[in-house]
């Protein structure tokens, strides 16, 4: 079967099935549209694509996909440090950018543009892709350092989106809403292509505000805990999902009080949904199945899942014993690119992923994910930030002579991303719109607290800890 089947098999004529923000196309012309990106790339293994917010991302991936080129997402407001790190590591051939939109050449020196025209249609239908091939490329945080390339393959994303079909029941009839940005998994590969190869209707409706969700009256919807919150904070809009077949919840632990505020609003439950960029999606609650708050589902078809203890020890499935969740199956990455020994940190000897999540599992199977091992990894709105490469940002200001960075418990993003930092002649919000234009912006400081020195131990390693309790 096709990675895209609905896409390249599709005669729907339903006007905008695909819509982002205001602009919505049918699926045929979707297929066209795509199929004259592919041939403007035929020979090219790799190809960055600016992911806006816009149709033109949906058309570029499109048409990289049914043309076999591994597509690398640049987040469109990411600074010159991260876009850099992100061409060179990943050797991108060339940039897909939309053909009138606002970038600015010198964004990408030495690379080729290639617009993304909306007025351009082909009709060519090329054989498919090698399942094995790369189909996407995304850059994730680690707790140090920059970005790493997470490699995942067409047959990977084909098994996750096949497995919530199943789960969700997710079918041609349905349409999705979301707000997510489409450089992630949770936007781009459930977001995007699954609706791609799955059917359906898609709108994003651009900024993920409660209002918005309200008025695209979907079947289906993706979010956040950020968005879930912030539309339990809005009733009426709230109430105006209760015409929605499912509400699905991922990328950070849902809290308790928004799933059950949403469902007394909606009268509808919140499927919750557990992953990686580096798995895919691996467990989940079905649309059909039981409901169990606060727990994240059973593994999709084909996936397996362990606990281990901190010398690797298998632990019981008791629904207690908490220990490190480790995971196999057929939506895992094929690795770290240009990273072996980050490979061999994260897998172990038998081949499964070491995910760094915390996790208990009930006899009757459910996951309930307590929290991340490693402090270093923040979840703020869902996004995932490394502390190390804030830390590195800040350091490249002259005026900061130390940095430590942390995630704060915050109502709204679950976590903040909150900087202390010794340093002299420069303010809080200078250091904040520093880091903001290096990097994305959500992975700015929300607060820059000026300490005298860093605490340390005897070795001079930062204790983290003691920052936020002292
Ligand atoms: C603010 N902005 C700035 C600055 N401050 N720009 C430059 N300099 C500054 N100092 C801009 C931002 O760029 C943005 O612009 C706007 O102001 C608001 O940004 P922000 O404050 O960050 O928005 P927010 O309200 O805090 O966003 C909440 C959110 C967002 C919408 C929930 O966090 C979000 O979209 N989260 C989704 C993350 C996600 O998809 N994660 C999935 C990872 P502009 O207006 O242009 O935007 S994949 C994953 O986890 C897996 C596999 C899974 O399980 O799903
Ligand atoms: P990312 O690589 O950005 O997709 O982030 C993956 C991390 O998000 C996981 O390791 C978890 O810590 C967290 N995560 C994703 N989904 C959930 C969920 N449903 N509940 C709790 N944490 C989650």
């Amino acid at each position: 079967m096709r990675l895209l089947s609905w896409l390249s098999e599709s005669i729907d004529e339903r006007p905008n099935a695909v819509q982002i923000n205001d602009r919505g196309v049918p699926w045929v012309e979707l297929r066209r549209l795509a199929a004259a990106v592919a041939d403007d790339l035929h020979g090219l293994d790799r190809v960055a694509v600016e992911a806006s917010t816009d149709l033109t991302t949906v058309v570029g991936v499109a048409g990289a996909l049914l043309a076999g080129t591994a597509v690398v997402p640049v987040p469109p407001d990411a600074g010159p440090r991260e876009r850099d790190h992100i061409l060179r590591d990943s050797a991108a051939e060339a940039v897909l950018v939309p053909a009138h939109g606002e970038h600015r050449g010198d964004d990408y020196p030495g690379r080729p543009l290639i617009p993304v025209d909306l007025t351009r249609r082909a009709d060519s239908i090329r054989p498919e892709p090698d399942p094995a091939d790369t189909a996407l490329i995304l850059y994730t945080s680690g707790t140090t350092g920059a970005p790493k390339g997470v490699v995942l393959s067409r047959r990977a994303i084909a098994a996750c989106l096949d497995g919530l079909a199943d789960a969700w029941d997710w079918a041609p009839d349905d349409l999705l809403v979301h707000g997510l940005p489409l450089f992630h998994v949770h936007g781009l590969v459930l977001g995007v292509l699954g609706p791609l190869r799955l059917g359906g209707r898609l709108h994003h409706v651009g900024r993920p505000t409660p209002e918005r969700y309200a008025d695209a009256a979907g079947s289906l919807y993706f979010g956040v805990p950020t968005i879930w919150s912030r539309i339990v904070a809005a009733p009426e809009a709230a109430r105006a999902l209760r015409s929605a077949r499912l509400l699905v919840s991922g990328s950070a632990a849902l809290p308790t009080a928004v799933g059950a505020g949403l469902t007394a609003l909606t009268g509808r439950r919140v499927v919750q949904r557990y992953g990686m960029t580096e798995t895919l999606i691996t467990v989940s609650a079905r649309a059909d199945g039981p409901h169990q708050p606060d727990m994240v589902g059973l593994p999709l078809p084909g996936v397996r899942t362990r606990l281990v203890d901190d010398d690797g020890a298998p632990l019981p499935a008791d629904g207690e014993t908490m220990g490190e969740l480790q995971v196999c199956g057929p939506t895992l990455f094929d690795g770290y690119l240009h990273r072996p020994e980050a490979d061999a940190a994260s897998h172990t000897s038998d081949g499964w992923f070491r995910t760094g999540d915390v996790a208990t599992i009930g006899p009757d199977g459910w996951h309930r994910i307590v929290g991340r091992a490693a402090t270093d990894l923040i979840k703020s709105g869902g996004y995932r930030i490394g502390a190390g490469e804030v830390e590195d940002a800040l350091l490249a200001h002259p005026g900061v002579r130390e940095a430590a960075v942390v995630g704060v418990p915050d109502s709204d993003l679950g976590q903040q991303v909150t900087a202390y930092v010794v340093s002299d002649g420069v303010t809080e919000s200078e250091l904040i719109d520093f880091v903001a234009r290096q990097l994305s912006a959500h992975k700015r400081p929300r607060q820059v607290r000026r300490v005298d020195a860093l605490p340390r131990n005897a070795l001079g390693k930062v204790q983290k800890s003691r920052l936020t309790t002292e």
